[in-house]
């Protein structure tokens, strides 16, 4: 009876989740990418006014559900002084997004070098890569096939993982679902990095005592997730640090 309960609240309370990483140069449009992916893929929120993101300095969080599959990306910022927190991350992530601005031909060579080195490391072997050629909104940005010329000398580097370069734009939303999709169904099939198991009543139970206690709702499915950690008690916490960090934007 146990056994069947818990396979019963493993199906439909838990998600297999990947944390997904996004790099590349300061200004790429990094944490503009993640804007629009939350509102694409979130039900009902409502994000802020792309127009109004500023540089990052720390890390943006968000997650994301596809199907039982939950992505949790980690985007970090990219100026010079801060890539060298980019390798603290690898050894956690299931993927990296790479987004590049194709309107800056100056820096791509820079962008080229940063992307070199994050690929060499060890700590992200195997793991699959999409590189977004981003602001493809712009007329006079470069092509994918621009890109893919200067930085063909990486391909040796990135080997047989995963890779793909994705025409994109974060601020019209061209191309993010199609990024998505692929990053979702490479982490699915690498058995080399196993998904963490989240419990997504711990989200349910945080949301409801917030409702609780700016004095609002309670109905009876909150209630009834509210119990379940009394009859399940091997259940995982929630995950403190990440909801109590102030750079934290979930
Ligand atoms: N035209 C155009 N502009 C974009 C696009 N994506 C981002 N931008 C603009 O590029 C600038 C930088 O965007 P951010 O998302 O802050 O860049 P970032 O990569 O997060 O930068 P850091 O946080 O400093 O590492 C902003 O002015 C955005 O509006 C795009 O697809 N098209
Ligand atoms: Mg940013």
């Amino acid at each position: 009876m146990y056994t069947l309960l818990s396979g019963l609240y493993k199906y439909m309370f838990q998600r297999d989740e990947y944390c997904i990483l996004i790099l590349g140069l300061d200004n790429a449009g990094k944490t503009t990418f993640l804007e629009q992916t939350k509102t694409r893929f979130n039900k009902n929120y409502k994000g802020m006014s792309l127009s109004k993101i500023t540089t990052t300095v720390g890390l943006n969080i968000g997650t994301i559900d596809v199907g039982k599959t939950r992505l949790m990306f980690w985007d970090l910022g990219g100026q010079e002084e801060l890539q060298s927190l980019w390798d603290k991350y690898y050894a956690e992530s299931h993927g990296v997004i790479y987004v590049i601005d194709s309107t800056d031909e100056e820096r791509l060579s820079e962008s080229k070098r940063a992307f070199e080195k994050m690929i060499t490391s060890e700590a992200l072997e195997g793991v699959p890569i999409l590189v977004l050629a981003n602001k493809q909104d712009v007329e006079t940005c470069l092509s994918i096939p621009d890109i893919k010329t200067a930085f063909s000398d990486c391909i040796n580097k990135i080997g047989k993982r995963d890779c793909l370069t994705q025409a994109c734009s974060a601020l019209t939303g061209k191309g993010v679902n199609e990024g998505i999709e692929w990053m979702v169904k490479c982490v699915v099939r690498n058995i080399h990095r196993p998904p963490r198991k989240k419990d997504i009543t711990a989200t349910c139970i945080v949301t409801t005592s917030c409702s609780l206690g700016s004095g609002g709702r309670c109905g009876i499915t909150e209630l009834q997730l509210f119990w379940l950690p009394l009859v399940f008690p091997s259940l995982p916490s929630p995950p403190p640090v990440l909801l109590a960090h102030p750079l934290h934007n979930v």
